[in-house]
């Protein structure tokens, strides 16, 4: 087996490659919901599908792989995934984090991961961006291999979300709890989740944010509340409802997320 560090390396390489851009300084991670905010971001100079570089698995829907922009904002590049791979999909924790390894090895000391997620908090409105401050894991999934023993007390960086709020101070935070899925909770298992302190929960961000931290990057992760979780609002979880939320919430998180890179 190749080294994971070694394949994200010759990732890297061959963005730098296909872009043009010897080294970029931030990555963004667009999850389902956030693809419209991109064009809030700026054009792309270069894009390379995610397909063409060593390590990425294929797409869940064929046709419908992710690819990899490059976008100049302000004095800063930025690596714009649009996909990524989730646990669930079955491709194992090594690809799920590959994303972020080759986004540090391309340069990016930098990591804001974006999700759309449900809201077990019922002060979130569906269609609201908010800041994860902390989070669980009920995968108990580690990207991290060996006695690596990271510290994960500042994990969502304290600075980022201090810039974030003085850009946009309606901005709320939460703990956000990483769900394997591909099922959605029952409403027993949100019940729980709210219980042991979880606003947020999702099927994405947390192995990513781990990652990324152990290879030193400042980690910051905004989850698009697209749907109440199972059992708050007694509606049942539709995925074209969070695909109406995502549109609509667009310009707003473009908008913040470029204001965000110009102020690193
Ligand atoms: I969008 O309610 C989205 N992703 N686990 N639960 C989990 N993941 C989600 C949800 C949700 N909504």
């Amino acid at each position: 087996m190749t080294d994971p560090l070694a394949l994200a390396q010759s990732a890297a390489e061959a963005i730098a490659k296909a872009t043009q851009v010897a080294q970029h300084d931030v990555a963004l991670v667009m999850g389902s919901g956030w693809a419209d905010a991109v064009s809030a971001l700026g054009t792309p100079s270069a894009e390379v599908a995610m397909k063409d570089l060593p390590g990425f698995p294929p797409p869940a829907v064929e046709g419908h792989g992710g690819n990899v922009q490059s976008i100049a904002i302000g004095d800063k590049r930025a690596l714009v995934f649009l996909g990524r791979t989730h646990l669930y999909e079955g491709h194992g924790i090594e690809a799920v984090v590959h994303g972020v390894r080759t986004a540090v090895a391309a340069g990016a000391k930098t990591i804001i991961l974006t999700n759309a997620c449900g809201g077990i908090n019922t002060e979130y409105r569906v269609g609201e961006p908010v800041l994860v401050r902390d989070h669980i894991s009920f995968t108990g999934v580690s990207p991290l291999a060996g006695a690596q023993f990271v510290d994960l007390t500042t994990l969502y960086s304290p600075r980022l979300r201090t810039l974030a709020k003085e850009i946009d101070p309606s901005l709320k935070e939460g703990v956000y709890v990483h769900w394997r899925g591909p099922a959605y909770e029952t409403p027993a298992e949100i019940n729980m989740m709210r219980i042991v302190g979880a606003d947020l929960v999702g099927m994405s961000t947390v192995p990513e944010a781990i990652a990324a931290h152990a290879l030193g990057a400042e980690v910051m992760a905004i989850s698009l509340v697209t749907n109440a979780a199972a059992g708050v609002t007694g509606e049942k979880l539709n995925h074209l409802e969070v695909i109406a939320a995502g549109k609509a919430a667009a310009s707003r998180m473009g908008i913040l997320l470029r204001e965000l890179i110009t102020k690193l």
